[in-house]
């Protein structure tokens, strides 16, 4: 079906002829954005507030930090992380507010409702939680971005987040508008992506203060397909409490590479670019606006925005849709994974793109590799996720001019 289908499903059309502001200057406030994201950054360098960016058309070095400084320690990748999350925060995806003021919350039927405020405003949302049949209590349970588009795994709970309700995605006239923005103000910097992190914390924040919700808060998953799998590769980039990661055919945004997608597209496919997908919704920062034109000047990738996840569980579930750019899916993947191989954990991180289905739909032959993962991650039984596979080819040589240390 693949690419024939993809775009009857998928709309190629709006393009994106201007660009906008620069990025406001709260989104270059590195406390906000190093505090929501390590714990260890107190012991990590700073980066500058100001930065002048340089062009690399390779894919960044996870290993060495922006002042130089070469990665040769676990702790210091754990500073690398803080500070790629925080140019990615800069650069992409906007400020991400840490947990507010007041996080409450209550539970009755399936129904978990969350009431955060801070400066004097307040907000609420629910989500509903499906039991799984078997298992025991409190259960671990994945988070469905628009309740996903993954069959629930034996033994673990469904949790249905209406990310949509959080951030809006209709179009570029969206941004803005959603409970994260009731809370924080129209002009937050947060793209949408960033605003949903932000809820799946909340999330987990009102499940660690409710019991009775019956849910085991250190077994967490998250999940979405399409743009919601790029939202779901952010939630576990952002949120350390999520111990597996399953984003589904996320493209461009997610598990996509901009400078692979670019060269991609500069090769005649039909793929989806960074300089393309502003302008179908406010997923990202304004800020981007600025660099979907000069791609190699970013100081990340989104390798980068990967392995902000290890050494946690990340299982990167594509289809063959040239529109969501598996190929750049693949090489991405394969760099990011550089990052849990230095830090011992190989196949913490898999990939798998099986296609010949529709979009987001979970084909059987990917089941059992799913299972593999959320056994080992969700249901802590010892299985075999050496996975990573692809159609595609991806040439190291032409993309990464570093090297994988084995961190002590
Ligand atoms: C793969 O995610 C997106 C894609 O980025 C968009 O260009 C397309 O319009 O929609 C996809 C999607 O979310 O499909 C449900």
């Amino acid at each position: 079906i693949p690419s024939t289908q993809a775009s009857s499903t998928i709309p190629t059309t709006t393009l994106v002829t201007s660009v906008t502001s620069p990025p406001p200057a709260s989104s270059a406030s590195s406390s906000s954005a190093t505090r929501a994201t390590s714990t260890s950054a107190a012991t990590c360098s700073a980066l500058p507030g100001s930065i002048s960016l340089k062009a690399n058309a390779k894919l960044n070095d996870l290993f060495t930090m922006f002042n130089g400084d070469k990665v040769t320690t676990k702790d210091k990748f754990a500073c690398r992380q803080a500070e790629m999350s925080e140019l990615i925060q800069r650069y992409e995806l906007g400020t991400l507010p840490g947990r507010p003021a007041t996080v409450t919350a209550s539970f009755s039927g399936n129904t978990l409702t969350i009431n955060c405020g801070d400066s004097g405003k307040s907000i609420s949302f629910t989500v509903t939680i499906t039991y799984p049949s078997s298992g025991s209590a409190p259960y671990p349970a994945i988070i469905g971005y628009g309740g996903g588009s993954l069959p629930a795994p034996a033994g673990v709970a469904m949790i249905n987040f209406n990310n949509d309700n959080i951030a809006a995605q209709v179009n570029t006239g969206s941004r803005g508008q959603g409970k994260f923005y009731d809370l924080y103000g129209k002009t937050h910097s947060a793209g949408a992506m960033t605003a949903w992190a932000w809820g799946v914390s909340r999330v987990i924040d009102a499940l660690e203060l409710t019991p009775s919700a019956r849910i085991d808060t250190t077994r967490i998953g998250v999940t979405g397909c399409s743009r919601n799998g790029k939202g779901a590769m952010v939630a576990g980039a952002f949120e350390k409490r999520i111990v597996l990661t399953l984003p589904q055919e996320s493209g461009a945004g997610g598990s996509a590479c901009w400078r692979i997608s670019d060269y991609l597209k500069s090769q005649g496919a039909n793929i989806q670019t960074a300089s393309e997908i502003i302008g179908e919704d406010p997923w990202f920062a304004t800020a981007f606006n600025s660099y979907v034109n000069q791609v190699p000047t970013l100081p990340f990738d989104h390798h980068s925005l990967a392995a902000l996840i290890a050494p946690r569980g990340l299982f990167v579930i594509d289809n063959n849709i040239d529109w969501l750019g598996p190929q750049s899916c693949f090489g991405c993947m394969t760099a990011a994974r550089s990052a849990w191989q230095a830090l011992g954990v190989p196949n913490n991180i898999g990939y798998s793109q099986i296609g010949s289905h529709a979009h987001c739909a979970f084909p059987s032959n990917q089941q059992s590799q799913l299972t593999a993962f959320v056994q080992k991650f969700l249901l802590n039984q010892s299985t075999n996720t050496a996975i990573f596979q692809s159609d595609f080819t991806f040439s190291p040589s032409q993309w990464v001019d570093w090297t994988t240390p084995t961190l002590s």
